[in-house]
C-alpha cells in the first residue's frame, strides 16, 4: 500500500491514547529525565505554526531519551487565566471559563494531530479550583513568611515574631520596608493586634504597598505597560494615566542576591542570564545623609551623631568619590517628602511641575535623556563632608523607585547632571585634576588624583572611596551599600479571570483564609467589567463574604502566578492534600531540559526561579534552580498587515484609516489587522467594520478606490493577527511530514519566516523511505538475509550522526542525514530487515506514525516500539576496510589492487604473486624484492 499518512497517523494517535503510552511513573529503576514545555495560554485563535516548534523539538527529545533508557517525563498544560478570555466575557458576556474550556478544546485537538508524547494524565490548566488551590496556598506560605538575612533564606513568620518577644528588632535582620519601627520586646508586648499586624505586615514576603500603576479611568483598569501606546490604552485609545494604588507585592528583592547567584549554575542561554542580571542590576556604591537645611548642621556637628528626629535626605550612588563635586540635590517628583520640604514661595512651580510630570510614563523618563526639566524646593541641604549647602530640587529624570528615590548632582561627573546644572544655572565644581587629563565619567579607576575635594584632595579613586564609606560610616551620615535595579513584584490585578487571593479585610487590615477553605473560589459575577465606583469586577459578586465579618480582597493574581510553580504541579498532578507529594518532588526532582521563548526572560523565568528557591526554603522541595537546561526556540516569523489610524494634531486619535500610501501626509498609528481580511495587501473594508466593534463607524482615506495595508515580516501571534494554521498542512501531508519541515526550517534557537515551499520536499522523503519498505506493487517486502557492509555502514553513519545532533539539540542537521541515508539505502535497494528495524526506530523521534506503523510490520506485534532501545553505533562498520593499493614495478605505476587493510606482507605477496595481470607486467621475470606500505602501495623491483 502506498504511504496512508491519514490512517496511519489516527491509528497511532489513539492507539497511544488507548494505551497511555507515555504515561510516566513517579518511581522507577530508570534514571528520570524531565522534559518540560512552556505550556500555553489557550487563545480563541487556537494553535499556529510557530507554536509547536519548541513542542516539536522537546517531543523529539523525549522519545529519544525513552529509546536510550531514560524514564521521561513529558507533561502539558495549559495557562489558562488571563486577559483575552475576560475581554471576550466583557463584549459577550459569555463566562471566562466556558470560552477558555472551547479554547482548550481545540489546542488538545490540534496536539493530538500532532502526535506529541505527553503524559496526559498529568494535565495541569491553572484556571481550576484543583489546580489554583495551590496557587492560593503558595501564596500564604508568602504571607506566613519573612526573609532572615542571618539565615539567607525565608522562614515562618512565628520565628520574626519569638525574636520580637525576645529582643524587640534588635536582632532582627530582615529585608523588609523602609519604615520598619525600632522597639524593645517591652513594647512589642504592648503593641495591640492591630499594631502588630501592621508591623509584622513590613516584614512578610508578600504584603500591601503603595505603587505606582497605568490607570485609565474609561477601561475602569490597570494597564500593564506593554498595553499602553503612547499615553493611550492600546485597545480603544482611552488616556492613560498614572496612579497609586495599594497593591499587593512580593518581596521578590529579598532573593536578588541568590537570582544573580544562581544564574552561574545553570546551562541557560547566556542572553537570558545577561537579561536576568541587568534586570536585577546589581550596583555597588553607597548611601549619604545629607541634613535638611533648616537643622545649620556644618561638619563639626556631624560627627556628633545627630539626633534622630531631625530629616535626613538619603541617596544613593555609585560614586561616593565624586561626593565634594555636588552642587545640587534631586528627589524624585514621587518622593513623600516633596511637599513638606517645599517652600510656600516655591510652592506653585514645584506643584504645576508634578502635574507635568504625571503624564510622564516611567519607561518614558528613563528613555529620556535630552529634556532637562525640574523645580527648585525652596531648600537647601547640607554636604556631610563639605559642610556646604546646596539647592535641593525635584526632576523626573529622577525615579522614584529606584534607591532612595533622591539623587546627588554632580554636574562635573555626571553628563545627565552637566546638563541640569548649566540649564538651570547651578554651580560646577571641577574634582579631578584637569592637567592629568582624567575623564571621570569614562573610567573612575584610571589614574588621577583629587583636586578641590577635602580630605581626599591628592588620593587615587580607589582609596578614596574606602576613606570616604568609612568616614561616612564612623560619623553615621552614610555607609557603603549594594543596590538592585529589580524592585518588588507587583502582585495584583483589577480584573475577573484570575486567582482570587485568599486575603479578607477587616477593619482595614488583611488576614489570611484558613487553610480548610481553600480554593477560594472565583464567584460568580453579571458582569466582568469594574462597578460604577470603580472597584474591581469581584466587588460584583453577591453574598461573597468571609466566615469571620469584613470582606474580600477584590484584586485577583497576575497571570504569573500559576506559571510561577507549575512544573511541581506536573509531578503529581492529582493530589487532593498537596501540592505534590514529597515522594514525587524527591523523584523528579527538578527540570532537566526546558523549551520555550525567550519573551519570558525577565518575567516567568525570573518569578518562577523565586518562587522555587522559596519553597526550597521551606523544605517543600529540594533544588536551589528549577531549570537545569533552557533553550529558547526562535520566533517562526509571520506576514503581518497594517491599517493606519489617523490622529489628531494633539496626538489623539480619530476614527478615520489613511491607506498606506498617503499616510505619510498624516499624522498616524500603524495597527495591526487580521491577515484574513486582507487580500493581496487589500483590506476588505466591510469585513473591517465587521471585524471590532471599534471600528464599526470607520471612515477611510482610500487610494485608486482601494485601501491598501501596509506590510512586515514579525513574530506570529494572535495580537498581530497573521497566524497560519497547522491543521490545514497536516490534513494535506500529515503530522510526521510537519514535524519534519518545522525542524528542516534551520536551527531551532534560530527565528525564521514562516515558508510551506518546502514542505513537499519533506513529504516526498517520507514517502521514499515507506518505499523502502515495499517493492513495486506498494506489498511490504523484506529479507531475512545478511546486511551488506555498505548497508551497515550507511546505518551506523545515520545511527551516530542522529545521535550526535540531539544530544546537541541541532535537529535541522538530521533531517538532511535521515534523506542522505534513505537514498543510499535506496539506491543499494537495500530490503534488509534488520537493516530496516534499526532505521526505523532511529527515526522514529521525528516521525513516529509512520515508525510505528512499520514497526509492527516489521513482526514486533504488540505495538509500540517507545521503549525499545535506540541501536548502538559500533565504529567499526565505518572503518573504510579495503584500499585499492597502487602497484609499481620498478617505479612505473602499473596497477591497482583492491585488498583488506587488514592484510599484512606474507599475504600480500601471495595474493599479488597469484594476480594474473600482475603476472602478465612481470612478463616471466622472476621478482627481486617486494616493498609493501600498508595502506599506501606496494613496489615491486624484477
Ligand atoms: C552621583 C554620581 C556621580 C552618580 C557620577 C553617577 C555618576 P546605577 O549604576 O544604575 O545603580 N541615581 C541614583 N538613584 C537614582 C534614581 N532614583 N533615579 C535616577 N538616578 C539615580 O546608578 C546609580 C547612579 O544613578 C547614582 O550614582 C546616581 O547618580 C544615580 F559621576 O550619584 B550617581
Amino acid at each position: 500500500m502506498d504511504y496512508q499518512f491519514k490512517e496511519i497517523e489516527q491509528k497511532w494517535q489513539k492507539f497511544w491514547a488507548d494505551h497511555q503510552t507515555f504515561k510516566a511513573e513517579s518511581n522507577s529503576e530508570k534514571p528520570k529525565y524531565y522534559v518540560l514545555d512552556m505550556f500555553p495560554y489557550p487563545s480563541g485563535a487556537g494553535l499556529h505554526v510557530g507554536h509547536p516548534l519548541g513542542y516539536i523539538a522537546s517531543d523529539i527529545f523525549s522519545r529519544y531519551k525513552r529509546l536510550k533508557g531514560f524514564n521521561v517525563l513529558h507533561p502539558m498544560g495549559y495557562d489558562s487565566f488571563g486577559l483575552p478570555a475576560e475581554q471576550y466575557a466583557i463584549q459577550t458576556g459569555q463566562h471566562p471559563a466556558i470560552t477558555t474550556e472551547a479554547n482548550i478544546a481545540t489546542y488538545r485537538r490540534q496536539l493530538d494531530q500532532i502526535g506529541f508524547s505527553f503524559d496526559w494524565s498529568r494535565e495541569v490548566r491553572t484556571s481550576e479550583p484543583s489546580y489554583y488551590k495551590w496557587t492560593q496556598w503558595i501564596f500564604m506560605q508568602l504571607f506566613n513568611s519573612w526573609y532572615n538575612i542571618e539565615n539567607d533564606r525565608a522562614e515562618d513568620i512565628s520565628t520574626l515574631i519569638e525574636k520580637f518577644n525576645a529582643s524587640g528588632t534588635a536582632d532582627v535582620k530582615a529585608v523588609c520596608d523602609e519604615d520598619t519601627r525600632v522597639f524593645l520586646p517591652s513594647d512589642w508586648a504592648t503593641f495591640t493586634e492591630e499594631e502588630r499586624q501592621i508591623e509584622l505586615l513590613k516584614y512578610r514576603l508578600t504584603y500591601l504597598r503603595e505603587s505606582t500603576v497605568n490607570w485609565c479611568p474609561a477601561l475602569g483598569t490597570v494597564l500593564a505597560n506593554d498595553e499602553v501606546k503612547d499615553g493611550f490604552s492600546e485597545r480603544g485609545g482611552f488616556p492613560v494615566e498614572q496612579k497609586k494604588m495599594m497593591q499587593w507585592s512580593m518581596r521578590i528583592t529579598a532573593y536578588s542576591d541568590r537570582l544573580l547567584q544562581g544564574l552561574d549554575t545553570i546551562d541557560w542561554p547566556e542572553p537570558i542570564k545577561e537579561m536576568q542580571r541587568n534586570w536585577i542590576g546589581r550596583s555597588v556604591g553607597a548611601s549619604v545623609k545629607f541634613a535638611v537645611d533648616s537643622l545649620q548642621l556644618a561638619v563639626e556637628e556631624t560627627e556628633n551623631l545627630a539626633p534622630k528626629t531631625e530629616k535626613y535626605i538619603e541617596v544613593f550612588t555609585t560614586r561616593v568619590d565624586t561626593i565634594f563635586g555636588v552642587s545640587y540635590l534631586v528627589l524624585a517628583p514621587e518622593h513623600e517628602w516633596v511637599a513638606e520640604l517645599t517652600t510656600p514661595e516655591q510652592k506653585q512651580a514645584v506643584e504645576d511641575y508634578i502635574a507635568l510630570t504625571k503624564k510622564k510614563s516611567e519607561l518614558d523618563r528613563m528613555a529620556d535623556t535630552k529634556t532637562v526639566s525640574g523645580a527648585f524646593t525652596g531648600t537647601y541641604v547640607v554636604n556631610p563632608v563639605s559642610g556646604e549647602r546646596v539647592q535641593l530640587w525635584i526632576a523626573d529624570y529622577v525615579l522614584a523607585g529606584y534607591g532612595t528615590g533622591a539623587v546627588m548632582g554632580v554636574p562635573s561627573g555626571d553628563q545627565r547632571d552637566w546638563l541640569f546644572a548649566t540649564h538651570f544655572n547651578l554651580p560646577i565644581v571641577q574634582i579631578l585634576d584637569a592637567q592629568k587629563d582624567i575623564d571621570i565619567q569614562a573610567d573612575p579607576t584610571k589614574e588621577g588624583k583629587y583636586i578641590n575635594s577635602g580630605f581626599i584632595n591628592g588620593m587615587e579613586y580607589k582609596e578614596a572611596v574606602a576613606f570616604l564609606n568609612n568616614w561616612l560610616e564612623e560619623r553615621g551620615a552614610g555607609r557603603a551599600k549594594v543596590n538592585f535595579r529589580q524592585r518588588d513584584a507587583i502582585f495584583g490585578r483589577q480584573r475577573y479571570w484570575g486567582e482570587p487571593i485568599p486575603v479578607y479585610f477587616k477593619d482595614g487590615l488583611p488576614y489570611l483564609v484558613k487553610e480548610e477553605e481553600l480554593p477560594l473560589l472565583l464567584p460568580e459575577i453579571d458582569k466582568y467589567l469594574p462597578t460604577d465606583t470603580g472597584e474591581p469586577p469581584l466587588a460584583r459578586a453577591e453574598n461573597w463574604l468571609p466566615k469571620d465579618g469584613g470582606h474580600y480582597e477584590l484584586s485577583t493574581m497576575p497571570g504569573w502566578a500559576g506559571s510561577s510553580w507549575y512544573w511541581y504541579r506536573y509531578m503529581d498532578a492529582n493530589n487532593d492534600s498537596d501540592f505534590a507529594s514529597k515522594e514525587a518532588v524527591e523523584y523528579w526532582k527538578d527540570v532537566d531540559l526546558y523549551i520555550g521563548g525567550s519573551e519570558h526572560a525577565t518575567g516567568h523565568l525570573l518569578y518562577s526561579r523565586f518562587w522555587n528557591k522559596f519553597l526550597k526554603d521551606l523544605g517543600y522541595t529540594k533544588e536551589e534552580e528549577p531549570f537545569k537546561k533552557l533553550i529558547n526556540q526562535g520566533m517562526i516569523q509571520g506576514r503581518s498587515n497594517f491599517v493606519y489610524r489617523v490622529n489628531d494634531e494633539n496626538g489623539k486619535p480619530t476614527n478615520t484609516y489613511v491607506s498606506a500610501g498617503l499616510r505619510k501626509e498624516y499624522k498616524t498609528s500603524a495597527l495591526h489587522v487580521d491577515v484574513n481580511i486582507v487580500e493581496n495587501d487589500t483590506l476588505d473594508l466591510t469585513k473591517f467594520k465587521a471585524w471590532r466593534e471599534e471600528y464599526a463607524n470607520a471612515e477611510f482615506i482610500l487610494e485608486g478606490g482601494k485601501y491598501i495595508c501596509g506590510v512586515e515580516v514579525e513574530k506570529m501571534s494572535k495580537s498581530k493577527f497573521n497566524v497560519v494554521n497547522p491543521d490545514d498542512l497536516i490534513e494535506r501531508y500529515g503530522a510526521d511530514t510537519l514535524r519534519m519541515y518545522e525542524m528542516f526550517l534551520g536551527p531551532l534557537e534560530q527565528s525564521k519566516p514562516w515558508n510551506t515551499n518546502g514542505i513537499e520536499g519533506v513529504f516526498k522523503f517520507l514517502r521514499k523511505f515507506w518505499r523502502l519498505f515495499h517493492n513495486e506493487a506498494w506489498e511490504f517486502t523484506v529479507s531475512d538475509i545478511e546486511p551488506t557492509k555498505a548497508e551497515l555502514k550507511s546505518l551506523h553513519k545515520i545511527i551516530k550522526k542522529v545521535q550526535d545532533d540531539i544530544e546537541r539539540f541541532s535537529f535541522n542537521t538530521s533531517v538532511s542525514s535521515f534523506m542522505i541515508a534513505v537514498n543510499e539505502l535506496t539506491d543499494l535497494k537495500c530490503k534488509n530487515r534488520q537493516i530496516l528495524k534499526d532505521m526505523v526506530i532511529i527515526l522514529s523521534p521525528y516521525a513516529p506514525h509512520i515508525c510505528e506503523e512499520l514497526w509492527v510490520l516489521l513482526g514486533n506485534e504488540a505495538g509500540t516500539l517507545s521503549y525499545t532501545a535506540f541501536p548502538t553505533f559500533n565504529p567499526e562498520y565505518l572503518v573504510e576496510d579495503e584500499f585499492a593499493y597502487p602497484v609499481s614495478i620498478n617505479g612505473k605505476m602499473k596497477m591497482n589492487l583492491n585488498l583488506s587493510l587488514t592484510l599484512a606482507q606474507p599475504e600480500v605477496e601471495n595474493i599479488l604473486l597469484a594476480d594474473e595481470q600482475f603476472q602478465k607486467f612481470l612478463d616471466g621475470k622472476p621478482t627481486k624484492k617486494i616493498i609493501f606500505v600498508k595502506g599506501k602501495i606496494i613496489n615491486v623491483v624484477v
